[in-house]
């Protein structure tokens, strides 16, 4: 009960906020999305990440109301740059397995993509395996009749969980967004880069573009590039930067 009326207060009083963090192509190493990652900046206890809340705010409840605030936000955001002219790429949005119970979420996307004119070809979705073990027939429609309007679905941290080869099959994914630990050691483990490989390997056979995410050095990403990884992410690009920093960041890159 603390805690829940910790968020209340912290949502009333805007301390949640976006930080961004860019999605770029390999080679040339072009923005293809950027992605919005929710941090809370707590009176005591300074910056908070989404990992450090999040477990929290779904046991008080709160997360339908977070994260509809996060995405009202980005989309506004988003639009705004759209008229600025900046050429951002997609908006990559996490999505938690809890709201996606019901269609109530796609509803709410759709008034979102109406009232700040963005478009399916627009977005990415990212969602965890979490959400693909206990997706319903009817949220998997709903996420390929958007699909099918440009739409890219993402499968974020893969490796991480346990049956991820098995759900690849079964799930209209676009996307692999491979997991930082296994792209950390890439240079020293032959066993990493040996993972790393044939996991980029067979994502592409399956059709599905693949992330790297914890992209840190110069040499993570020339040899992510020979493997035939598709995008990169990660501090060797730009950090998850707070919106006043990510802007000057992309009036540098752009
Ligand atoms: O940047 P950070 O350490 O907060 O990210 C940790 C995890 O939290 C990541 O897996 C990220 O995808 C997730 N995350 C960040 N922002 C959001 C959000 O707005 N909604 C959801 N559901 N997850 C998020
Ligand atoms: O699970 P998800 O990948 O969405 O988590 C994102 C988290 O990873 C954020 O906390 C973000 O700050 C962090 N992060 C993003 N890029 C890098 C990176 O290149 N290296 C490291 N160590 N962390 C990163
Ligand atoms: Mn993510
Ligand atoms: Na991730």
């Amino acid at each position: 009960l603390n805690f829940e009326n910790e968020l209340r207060r912290g949502l009333k009083q805007q301390e949640f906020e976006l930080a961004f963090q860019p999605i770029l192509s390999m080679r040339p190493q072009n923005i293809i999305a950027t992605e919005v990652l929710l941090r809370w900046r707590h009176p005591e206890k300074g910056i908070m990440n989404a990992i450090d809340f999040l477990a929290a705010v779904e046991d008080a409840d709160m997360l339908h109301p977070l994260n509809e605030w996060m995405c009202q936000q980005a989309m506004a955001q988003y639009q705004q740059w759209q008229q600025e002219g900046r050429k951002l790429g997609r908006l990559a949005l996490n999505i938690a397995h809890l709201q996606l119970q019901d269609l109530g979420f796609f509803h709410f996307l759709q008034s979102l993509m109406t009232e700040y004119q963005v478009t399916p070809d627009q977005l990415i979705l990212e969602v965890t395996e979490q959400f693909i073990v206990n997706s319903s027939d009817e949220v998997i429609a709903q996420f390929k009749r958007l699909q099918e309007q440009g739409l890219l679905l993402a499968l974020d941290d893969f490796g991480r969980g346990y049956a991820s080869l098995y759900y690849l099959k079964q799930f209209p994914l676009n996307i692999i967004k491979l997991e930082r630990v296994f792209i950390k050691d890439i240079e020293t483990s032959e066993v990493d880069l040996l993972l790393a490989e044939s996991s980029i390997q067979l994502a592409s056979k399956l059709g599905l573009t693949v992330v790297a995410e914890g992209v840190e050095t110069q040499s993570h990403y020339d040899l992510l590039t020979n493997l035939g990884c598709d995008w990169m992410q990660g501090y060797f690009v730009s950090a998850p930067l707070p919106l006043v920093e990510f802007e000057s960041w992309f009036t540098d890159y752009l």
